[in-house]
């Protein structure tokens, strides 16, 4: 490892090679670069910068979270200069946003596109790191930070005769850029968690047939999109300080409050009136209507029995409308979906819904998809909405190695080890932004990406004001985090959703640990802040190398 370091390395190492150009490695430049005045560089696998909504362009992509709320908050002009047009913003209104951001602060020339990192490794004898791009290019630096993001490992399900298909075939998360044409079109489309809630009713719109394959009944909650009004807008922009606050003192970083009310403690009758009035909102704030939903089994049934009655009335074939329904896991305990008319879509013609738990998909053949059954469904186009190896899969498809010959592949083969989310044993002066362990997917993103931009930026100035070349947590911090991510996840209903990507039970072989911090954003910062506040508490710091390199 030295000695590729030697063949190629520049004069000056980086200080920090940023992977990833999405929403947190945009805003770790700028912090390093523009804050600390370092020497940084992103490298981005896309052609462009946007992360996750570069590649995320299916029919009816869009974020849940609400589009004033899912910004950065650091730049008071870039909240009052930028106009958001609809409630839950387009996946082309997030990469309008992220690449007027890229311009603003005039982030281009320190993004270098269409470079996917292979691997890293740490050279403890100069604490730098080398890091290796799939081109052969190479680059040092004393600080590695991922920002690769949690959702973008796409998962390509290895079903036999996938390539036999005559037809064409697409994963949700790699949309082709020019969009696909289903007019005409028999389509396909497996997988219905938040994506093909999403993508159903825009297919169905436009192709002659769709068939929704079906492995899990989800819950989803009508999104009520709609075009933002003026008025709304400036109420935004001029409340913009108490809604950040608000977002920050959540659990999960979204702009309202969780009620503290126990859905047990009010009469049957208001309890109802309650989840329809949420219900006619719409969004994730159903959710937050009682506070005790993702911790009683009791409570979480009144929802449960809520939705359930919602999928009854809204879909008119009563044997569609069971099959429709989710029974194997409480409300919220996975990623729960909020769509347009994503039941409503069961009622036309042209969709059938195919439940693959009672009749699996065996393979793909030629002309389709091939039932257990022995029926084949034909089509011309195949959608997965299959998903991701979230949490792990982008970090690990790198080939990364820290001290003493560590592999981070190998260190996690049971399971993601960090402190914190951000950092790993063994892998110094490596830092992960929302990595397994962070409170990172259960909140509305950009809350965590900025408190971990922020956090990683201030101990670095604070590094750099002391002297240090080298920062590594350790194997006790690692395990005490791991067990205390553990705990915070059993004081709610979320493990006992036996097929969530939380729990990396998506992907065939992963090891099942539930990996995001359920604990709470707000917590989590306040936590966090403590560790810093105490000179960095379980991270440990060392010079030695910094001035050997300076005496050399
Ligand atoms: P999800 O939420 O992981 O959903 C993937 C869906 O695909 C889900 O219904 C899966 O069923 C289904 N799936 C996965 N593999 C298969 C196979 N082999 N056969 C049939 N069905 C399968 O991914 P999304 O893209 O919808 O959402 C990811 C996140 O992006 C979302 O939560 C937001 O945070 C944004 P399963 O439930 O595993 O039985």
């Amino acid at each position: 490892m030295s000695a590729i370091r030697q063949a190629s390395a520049p004069a000056t190492p980086y200080d920090a090679i940023i992977i990833g150009a999405g929403f947190s490695g945009l805003y770790q430049l700028h912090k390093l670069r523009d804050e600390l005045g370092l020497k940084a560089r992103v490298l981005e696998a896309g052609g462009g910068v946007g992360g996750t909504w570069y590649w995320n362009r299916y029919p009816g992509a869009r974020c849940d979270s609400e589009s004033f709320s899912y910004s950065y908050s650091f730049s008071k002009e870039l909240e009052q200069e930028w106009e958001w047009s609809e409630r839950y913003p387009s996946h082309e209104e997030i990469r309008r946003y992220l690449n007027h951001v890229a311009d603003r602060f005039d982030l281009r020339r320190d993004i270098q596109l269409n470079t996917r990192v292979k691997g890293a490794a740490f050279d403890s004898a100069s604490d730098l790191w080398t890091v290796t791009t799939e081109a052969g290019e190479s680059f040092v630096t004393r600080f590695l930070i991922t920002a690769v993001g949690c959702i973008s490992a796409a998962n390509v399900p290895d079903i036999p005769g996938r390539d036999s298909f005559a037809g064409q075939w697409y994963h949700t998360g790699r949309w082709p850029h020019e969009g696909v044409d289903f007019t005409g079109k028999r389509v396909g489309l497996i997988g219905t968690g938040s994506t093909g809630i999403q993508a159903a009713p825009v297919i169905a719109d436009s192709a002659a047939h769709l068939t929704v394959f079906q492995r899990t009944a989800n819950f989803s909650i009508p999104a009520r999109n709609a075009p933002l009004t003026p008025e709304f807008i400036q109420e935004i922009k001029s409340n913009y300080p108490a809604l950040r606050e608000l977002m920050r003192g959540t659990t999960n970083g979204h702009p309202f409050a969780i009620s503290p009310d126990s859905a047990l403690a009010v009469p049957e009758e208001e309890r109802r009136a309650r989840y329809e009035r949420a219900w006619e909102v719409g969004g994730l704030r159903f959710r937050a209507e009682f506070g005790d939903l993702l911790t009683d089994k009791a409570a979480n049934d009144t929802a449960v029995a809520f939705i359930h009655d919602k999928i009854r009335e809204i879909v008119k074939d009563p044997a569609v409308a069971e099959k429709l329904i989710p029974r194997d896991h409480p409300f919220a305990t996975k990623r729960p979906p909020v769509d347009t008319e994503y039941f409503e879509t069961f009622n036309r013609d042209n969709v059938r819904l195919v439940d693959v738990k009672a009749d699996p998909i065996e393979a793909i053949v030629p002309e389709g998809i091939r039932l257990k059954s022995g029926e084949i469904v034909p089509l011309d186009i195949i959608v997965f909405a299959t998903g991701y190896d979230a949490l792990t899969g982008s970090l690990l498809a790198m080939d990364i190695h820290g001290a003493d010959g560590h592999s981070l592949r190998e260190d996690w083969a049971a399971g993601p080890r960090t402190y914190l989310g951000l950092q790993a044993p063994h892998f110094p002066n490596m830092f992960i932004i929302t990595g397994p362990g962070s409170p990172s997917v259960l909140c509305n993103m950009p809350v965590p990406i900025e408190q971990h931009v922020n956090w990683i930026t201030d101990c670095i100035a604070y590094m750099d004001a002391q002297g240090y070349s080298r920062i590594e947590t350790g194997e006790p911090e690692a395990e005490a985090w791991v067990a205390h991510v553990n705990e915070a996840a059993n004081a709610t209903l979320l493990p006992q959703a036996g097929s969530s990507w939380y729990l990396g039970a998506n992907i065939p072989g992963k090891p099942r640990v539930f990996m995001p911090y359920a604990g709470g954003m707000a917590r989590y910062a306040a936590l966090c802040d403590e560790v810093a506040q105490a000179g960095y508490r379980g991270f440990r710091f060392s010079s030695g190398q910094a001035q050997r390199r300076q005496s050399l």
